[in-house]
């Protein structure tokens, strides 16, 4: 039985069209009313907010960079007066300034909203403890599950990141049903409970979501082994809201997104022009119905594509597969290009190597030359030197082969790389230091 948190989740193509259409001519008169930033942008462009009438026209409007967001720091892109500001978060960006987001009172109702119907399509219900250890704070991933749990009327325990033989201490002691965290976290949490010897069955938790991070199909069938759960992938991003843009659902075979807030297009990043359903692309995203930051065409610098295909689970809404990698994550190796994600999917073809990996990339003359380390799983012994070695060089064959790249492969003891809390650091990448 699926289980649909709002009546829209199956509601008609067209129905679902028609509201988009509403939102989005309403939005558009708004951000050309309140935001001086797309009055110009407008009035350059010649465009009237009339001349927006139907989702064909969507396509006339002007894409939204993060460059922008940063030019108009902190709050110039704000559709609100700071009276009907209810919440500030910020993006975790690693590179540049920081984007301040921010949320009206109807913001954090859509969020909580939004996130519950991830909760669940994951069979969450408010007879459920939510257990969230993505991060408090600035960071949306803890505040948006918190939001959805809450409206989903399940019982949140807001344990945020750290401490991981906690974490596992406060499972095991509060009976959380549901974990909310990075994939990457996910993992490490798993591993430890193996070397502290809980048995997974002795928990009462049956469903994880996670996201904020790409993951790899293999990954989340590690997971789910690991835990005895069923792994979610949940997707989102903190200029459009947090997590919650899109989630997944019980056929577990793409992320439903959210189209009643948020119009999806995918694009070729180059030319801007749209791509067919089913083809890889950037994903483009319009907010229609946020007040405080209605973003409009906001170039994600994913990569991903959509499917309107039927869904098992019977919801309406179109699905886009799990993003590859950010069209800036992509690493281009002599000529090649490659997501961290492609080297993941290959390494977890093996069985006596974990999906623990680290990927540096560094400049030798004119040559991009590539390590890989790879965590050995526990438990695998090998006898000698050369059966370490003649392993490293199968995976280094197998990376060789998919992705056309070589690589040095080095094969390091468990727990040997650094464990993050939240978002993993898969790549380091020297080449612009020595440059
Ligand atoms: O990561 C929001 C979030 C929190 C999503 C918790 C899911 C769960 P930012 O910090 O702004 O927001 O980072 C957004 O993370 O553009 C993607 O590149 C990446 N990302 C988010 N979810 C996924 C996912 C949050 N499920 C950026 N798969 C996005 C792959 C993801 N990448």
């Amino acid at each position: 039985m699926e289980n649909y948190f709002s009546a829209i989740e199956t509601a008609p193509r067209g129905e679902i069209a028609a509201l988009q259409c509403y939102r989005l001519i309403q939005t558009v008169r708004r951000v050309y009313e309140n935001v001086p930033f797309y009055k110009k942008k407008f009035d350059e462009m010649g465009l009237k907010p009339e001349d927006v009438r139907s989702l064909d026209d969507l396509r006339r409007l002007p894409f939204t960079y993060k460059q922008d967001l940063r030019d108009n720091y902190p709050y110039g892109l704000f559709a609100v007066p700071q009276a009907k500001l209810a919440r500030i978060h910020a993006s975790s960006g690693t590179t540049g300034k920081q984007t301040v987001v921010g949320y009206t009172r109807s913001d954090l109702k859509i969020w909580g909203e939004i996130t519950a119907r991830a909760l669940s399509a994951a069979g969450v219900t408010p007879e459920d403890f939510v257990h969230i250890s993505y991060g408090y704070g600035l960071f949306t991933g803890g505040l948006g599950l918190h939001e959805g749990a809450t409206t989903l009327g399940a019982s949140v325990i807001p344990v945020s990141t750290g401490n991981t033989k906690r974490q596992i201490q406060i499972m095991q002691d509060f009976s959380s049903n549901c974990l909310c965290c990075t994939p990457s976290y996910a993992m490490h949490i798993a591993e430890t409970m193996r070397q502290l010897g809980v048995d997974p069955d002795s928990l009462k938790l049956r469903a994880g979501i996670f996201g904020a991070e790409p993951w790899t199909e293999a990954m989340r069938r590690r997971i789910e082994e690991m835990m005895h759960i069923r792994a979610y992938d949940i997707y989102g991003m903190s200029e459009l809201m947090g997590p919650g843009v899109a989630y997944e659902c019980s056929a577990q075979h793409g992320m439903h997104i959210n189209e009643d807030h948020f119009i999806v297009e995918v694009i070729d990043p180059e030319t801007g022009e749209p791509v067919p359903d089913g083809e890889k692309g950037e994903l483009v995203f319009t907010c229609i119905s946020k007040e405080a930051l209605p973003l409009i065409r906001y170039r994600t610098r994913d990569i991903s594509a959509v499917t309107r295909e039927k869904c098992a689970c019977g919801r309406t809404f179109l699905r886009m597969k799990k993003p590859q990698g950010r069209t800036d994550d992509m690493l281009i190796i002599r000529g090649v290009n490659v997501f961290p994600s492609q080297v993941e999917s290959v390494l977890l073809g093996f069985d006596f190597v974990t999906p623990n990996y680290q990927i540096t990339v560094s400049r030798e003359g004119a040559l991009d030359s590539v390590r890989i380390d790879v965590e050995m799983a526990p438990g695998v012994a090998f006898d000698t030197v050369r059966e370490v070695e003649q392993h490293a060089r199968t995976l280094r064959g197998a990376i060789e082969q998919v992705l056309n790249i070589a690589a040095t492969v080095r094969l390091v003891p468990p727990g040997t790389l650094e464990r993050s809390e939240g978002k993993a650091k898969r790549v380091i990448d020297t080449r612009n230091l020595l440059d």
